[in-house]
């Protein structure tokens, strides 16, 4: 689904009372970069102040989950957003990484009841993470979106 056709369900609302985490990884820097991008682009739409946003920076994604528990311990959120991009090698790494980060992900917002966006691309190739990561298939927009229409609900 493009973003256009995702974001016409989700208008932005007003989320000016919440307080949002974001986690982001360093690894494949040059896409994440353009991940936090999009994400902010919708926090700024739907009137999250910036003071009401948190931005911690880990690794690689397999670091992600730790980074979201520590936003957790540390600041009281109602919803936190995950980007990273993990990019296909020569070995199972990514799957791995992959598997680890999304289940890691899953429990801490079922265990801690704060929804996290998934916004960590996986993708066969540098191109094809280009294109998740920009424009109207910003996957970190996505993930923006979905964490505050779930802390909205
Ligand atoms: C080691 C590694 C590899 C090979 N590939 C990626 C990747 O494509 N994307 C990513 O976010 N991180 C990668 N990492 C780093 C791991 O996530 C992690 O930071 C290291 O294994 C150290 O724990």
């Amino acid at each position: 689904m493009k973003r256009k056709e995702f974001a016409k369900d989700n208008k932005p609302k007003n989320a000016s009372s919440l307080k949002v985490g974001i986690v982001v990884s360093s690894w494949n820097g040059d896409i994440t970069k353009n991940l936090l991008v999009g994400a902010k682009k919708v926090l700024h739409e739907w009137k999250v102040p910036e003071k009401n946003v948190r931005i911690l920076r880990v690794t690689g994604s397999f670091e992600i989950p730790y980074g979201c528990l520590k936003l957790i311990a540390r600041k009281k959120l109602d919803a936190i957003i995950a980007l990273g991009c993990l990019i296909k090698g020569e070995t199972k790494h990514d799957e791995y990484i992959a598997s680890a980060v999304s289940h890691g992900i899953m429990r801490l917002s079922l265990d801690y009841k704060i929804p996290i966006g998934f916004g960590v691309i996986t993708a066969s190739n540098v191109a094809q993470a280009k294109v998740r990561s920009s424009g109207s298939t910003n996957k970190g927009a996505e993930a923006a979106i979905a964490a505050l229409e779930a802390a909205l609900l």
